[in-house]
């Protein structure tokens, strides 16, 4: 028995509150399962491991570099500030629980395993459950997980336990499952029937969005004529685009707090300060922003490594165990399918929406600043205009693209207070994670283990009504768009 425990032990301490060898044993086991030479499972795991182990140096990479800003803006304005974008959410989210509940790190790890195993039974049981989508974008899993483990450890104190991390992962499981399965018709539709759906940050929006943009105008008119500026083309590459970004956002920060106070080591208790007799002012700006573009490529790098094993280990298994069912990727394979114009104007048209409610949070002294990050800005909003274009022309794409920028900024600051993020710097940011993912969380919140229940309750019931209004159930399995 003691033995027993000890072994247990052993696994916890190292392998489950250690993310890295985690992930690196799931890519294992998955290849060991899918019969690969065994030199191929080693350097699975390594790759993994190592992917992971890059991305933990980045993570401190950005809180470091980050941390003297919020200090100093604290300090001179007594505010808080979020960048809104997953990589900042994923960091902010494990600073906080690493801090503030030490035993849970392994938290969104374990969720990670139980949640795939939750969407694979719900498929499993498709006659039953109505799901027919598997999502196995493991980057986007793992930054949904952390965010979910803070939500659920941070608003119900009654589970901070074993059952808590049970919970984490059946929840992150069910919303993997029934958002990707809602998402279905509209992107077989957009891709004539490309056979897979959407498993990445904005199911629920494109479901709204497929519903409502053929009411917003023509899809005749789509945005195949609409002539953009040619400058916008440089926002497709992510080093350029949110290396200006921080530029813009952090420059004028940087420049309203001045060189006194971030040269203060009173202010700044951890960090590069600024030392004048070194560096000019302006050039350190220059350097502190583009050092948020280095640790976000160093990050995305690592991310790249461990999940494109991740994927290969979960795809494999997936389609042994559920052959017929529709993997749910990235949203970025939905691009191609779209009107060439629509990417970029969903971009352009998500930031006005995303800078006009920034000025409105600073004109109405709002406690919590918003900087835009560019992972939603870019891709949920052209995601948004890609599948709003199909249905409803320019006219939908532009208005809800705007929209979904404005929802982006304002119920995210809704967000960082309920989850007292702003002195962690970061909030995932994705639309999802606003709505429907902000009304969960004041579930969780003001109804604690009964909210839990009931958002389960609500994920669950989504398919049935999908399924009951299909009207040729034969179809609904096939996925077939039906209006
Ligand atoms: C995200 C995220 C990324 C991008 C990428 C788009 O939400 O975390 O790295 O979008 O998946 O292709």
């Amino acid at each position: 028995m003691n033995i027993l425990l000890n072994i247990l032990n052993w696994f916890s301490q190292n392998i489950l509150q250690n993310p890295a060898f985690f992930v690196g044993l799931l890519v294992l086991v998955g290849y060991a399962l899918l019969k690969k030479p065994a030199h191929e499972v080693f350097a699975g795991f390594v790759k993994a491991t190592v992917g992971y182990m890059i991305l933990n140096v980045a993570a401190g990479g950005l809180v470091t570099t980050f941390r003297p800003i919020l200090a100093a803006l604290n300090y001179k304005f007594k505010i808080g500030a979020a960048v809104i974008d997953p990589y900042f959410g994923l960091t902010a989210a494990n600073t906080k629980i690493q801090e503030m509940f030490p035993q849970f790190v392994g938290a969104a790890t374990t969720a990670l395993l139980i949640g795939f195993g939750v969407n694979i039974l719900l498929v499993a049981l498709r006659k039953i459950t109505k799901v027919r989508t598997l999502f196995i974008t493991g980057h986007i899993m793992v930054q949904q997980a952390a965010t979910v483990s803070l939500m659920v450890l941070f608003l119900i104190p009654q589970l901070r336990n074993t059952w808590g991390v049970i919970a984490i992962g059946v929840v992150c499981g069910l919303y993997w499952a029934v958002s990707s399965n809602m998402t279905v018709e509209a992107t077989q539709r957009l891709t004539g029937g490309g056979g897979f759906a959407i498993g990445h940050q904005q199911q629920f929006a494109i479901w709204f969005v497929d519903k409502v943009a053929g009411k917003l105008g023509k899809k005749e008119e789509n945005l195949d004529n609409l002539k953009l500026p040619k400058f916008l083309s440089i926002f497709h590459d992510t080093v350029v685009a949110s290396a200006t970004l921080m530029l813009v956002f952090f420059g004028a920060i940087l420049l309203v707090l001045g060189p006194e106070i971030m040269s203060n080591a009173k202010v700044i208790t951890s960090g590069t300060l600024y030392a004048p007799e070194k560096q000019d002012f302006y050039m350190y700006i220059i350097q502190t922003a583009f050092t948020f573009s280095v640790y976000l490529f160093i990050l995305m790098q690592g991310v790249r490594m461990f999940v494109s094993e991740l994927t290969n280990a979960f795809q494999g298994i997936s389609s042994k165990l559920l052959p017929g069912s529709f993997p749910a990727v990235d949203v970025a394979a939905s691009y191609g399918f779209g009107s060439p114009n629509a990417v970029l104007s969903g971009f352009a048209f998500g930031l006005i929406g995303q800078l006009l409610t920034i000025v409105l949070l600073i004109v109405f002294k709002n406690p919590v600043l918003i900087i835009t990050g560019f992972v939603p800005v870019f891709f949920d909003n052209a995601a948004i205009a890609v599948y709003a274009d199909k249905r409803g022309g320019w006219k939908a794409a532009l208005i809800l693209s705007f929209i979904s920028g404005v929802l982006q900024v304002a119920l995210g600051a809704l967000c960082v207070a309920l989850l007292d993020l702003a002195s962690y710097g970061g909030y995932h940011g994705n639309i999802d994670f606003e709505f429907p993912w902000l009304g969960f969380a004041y579930g969780f919140k003001f109804l604690g283990i009964i909210g839990f229940v009931l958002v389960c309750l609500f994920l669950l019931a989504i398919p049935q009504l999908q399924f009951m209004k299909a009207k040729d159930k034969e179809a609904y399995y096939r996925g077939e768009a039906q209006e």
